[in-house]
């Protein structure tokens, strides 16, 4: 058989891409006007991240995104996935508008299309900037009113260039690692504050869904990472864990946006932290569940949960992730560098099970984001032979493939991710790119996982 014959095939017009995001690849962070996110005071937080790094230079893309966008001509994408960095535009988080952040954009929009590549633009892939968090973050409802108004200035600069518009990324991360478990930026560990993040960040998705349609764009959609949660044992323990694990990763977000309700298994998860629930206002469900033209969804690995006691006994610690489920190891599967296992089905079963939950009120799918972080190894040739990666790669797309044959409507795949990069709290360590990034000379190698990539886009066009 030869190496194409290997290749899934996709429908004509099936969009592949790549993705990347701002704080993890553009440096740059005091440069031509940027404002502090919370991620720079995250980041300069001792102890917050691996080995002390920060995204102050990370691939040093806002200087060198000409020969990214090269990379990605060579590659042979559709459409390439980033985002905008908030504080770039407005720096304050309200008030004045930073027309050098615009122009860095608008120059790359048009690096794109002049090399044949449709952009699609991220809103919030989670830089939000620190004068807001400083007045309460997502836990307040004007950051909603803000983010609103930051997307109608970059959409009325960019919708005639720009198709394809995610309002958020992954708002459990924003909400849960951000506001409880404290992970991420800003480190915060709360029971209703992590709630009312998540509330606010889906009205500011809506607000922000508006500002798209008035200024005409092509498709508007939302980026969720959805999880395939799957009992440890068949007990009736952990199978009520896996409930309370797919309300707070999936429900909290798929009930009002493609449902036009709440979770109805909320109290059951979220007990009285949930209860009252005074960041909720009339209204707020119609202005969520706005329709939309397709649903991002990045999907990495399944999660094994399994019935765990409160991990804090203190009650007044209590936060909006401790409710009674752990993770438990997956026995007989290749973990990643991240550890995640590597279960091609599970993305057949997450999208088709997605599927038969809410019919046609699920929207055209994109997957957003796919790919695997390896220990990758530069050989003495000076390439980076990286068949984990590729195996990871060929392994989704043939189960995405399944999935689209099962009748599930996807329209298209960006892997994740162009460019080595910040992987948040864990830094540099863990390497994602499908193109090595040297940190010390800012050199660009692609692994084979790029040229593997390819020549699958390559092989649907024969
Ligand atoms: O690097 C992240 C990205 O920012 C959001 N989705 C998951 C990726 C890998 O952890």
């Amino acid at each position: 058989m030869t190496e194409s014959r290997a290749f899934p095939r996709f429908p004509a017009g099936f969009v592949f891409g790549a993705a990347t995001a701002s704080y993890q690849i553009e440096g740059a962070a005091r440069e031509d006007g940027r404002g502090p996110s919370i991620w720079d005071t995250y980041s300069h937080t001792p102890g917050l991240v691996a080995n002390g790094v920060t995204g102050d230079i990370a691939c040093d893309h806002y200087h060198r995104y000409p020969e990214d966008v090269a990379l990605l001509r060579e590659l042979g994408v559709d459409s390439y996935r980033f985002s905008i960095a908030w504080p770039r535009i407005v720096p304050d988080g309200s008030g004045p508008v930073n027309p050098k952040g615009l122009d860095f954009y608008a120059r790359l929009v048009d690096e794109l299309l002049a090399a044949g590549i449709e952009p699609a633009a991220t809103l919030y892939h989670w830089d939000l900037p620190q004068a807001l968090e400083d007045r309460g973050g997502w836990r307040v409802r004007e950051t909603a009113e803000r983010f609103a108004e930051y997307t109608a200035v970059v959409a009325g600069h960019l919708a005639d260039r720009v198709p394809r518009w995610i309002t958020l990324n992954e708002p459990w991360c924003s909400a849960f690692l951000g506001y409880s478990v404290g992970r991420h930026a800003p480190g915060a560990r709360e029971g209703r504050g992590a709630l009312a993040a998540a509330h606010h960040l889906l009205v500011g998705h809506g607000r922000a869904v508006e500002a798209l349609r008035a200024a005409g764009v092509r498709e508007a959609g939302i980026t969720l990472n959805l999880d395939r949660n799957l009992p440890a044992t068949g007990s009736a323990a952990d199978r009520a864990a896996v409930v309370r694990a797919d309300t707070q990763h999936n429900l909290v977000w798929t009930e009002p946006l493609l449902a036009g309700r709440y979770p109805h298994t909320e109290e059951e998860t979220w007990g009285e932290l949930i209860t009252g629930q005074d960041f909720r206002r009339d209204g707020d469900l119609a202005l969520i569940g706005q329709p939309l033209d397709f649903l991002g969804i990045n999907y990495y690995r399944p999660i094994v949960v399994a019935d765990a006691p409160h991990r804090e006994p203190d009650p007044a610690l209590r936060t909006a992730t401790d409710n009674r489920y752990a993770e438990v190891r997956l026995a007989g599967a290749r973990h990643t560098a991240m550890d995640w296992p590597v279960v091609p089905d599970s993305f057949t079963d997450l999208l088709v099970a997605l599927k038969e939950r809410y019919g046609d009120a699920l929207p055209p799918i994109h997957i957003t984001e796919n790919g695997s972080a390896e220990h990758d190894e530069v050989s003495p040739d000076g390439a980076v032979h990286d068949r984990d990666r590729v195996a990871y790669l060929r392994g989704h797309l043939t189960a995405l493939k399944a999935a689209l044959d099962a009748g599930v409507d996807v329209r298209g795949y960006y892997v994740w991710s162009l460019l080595d990069n910040f992987e948040w709290a864990f830094g540099y360590g863990k390497r994602f790119g499908i193109v090595r990034v040297d940190y010390d000379t800012q050199r660009r190698t692609p692994k084979d996982s790029y040229h593997w990539y390819r020549a699958m886009i390559a092989a649907q066009r024969d």
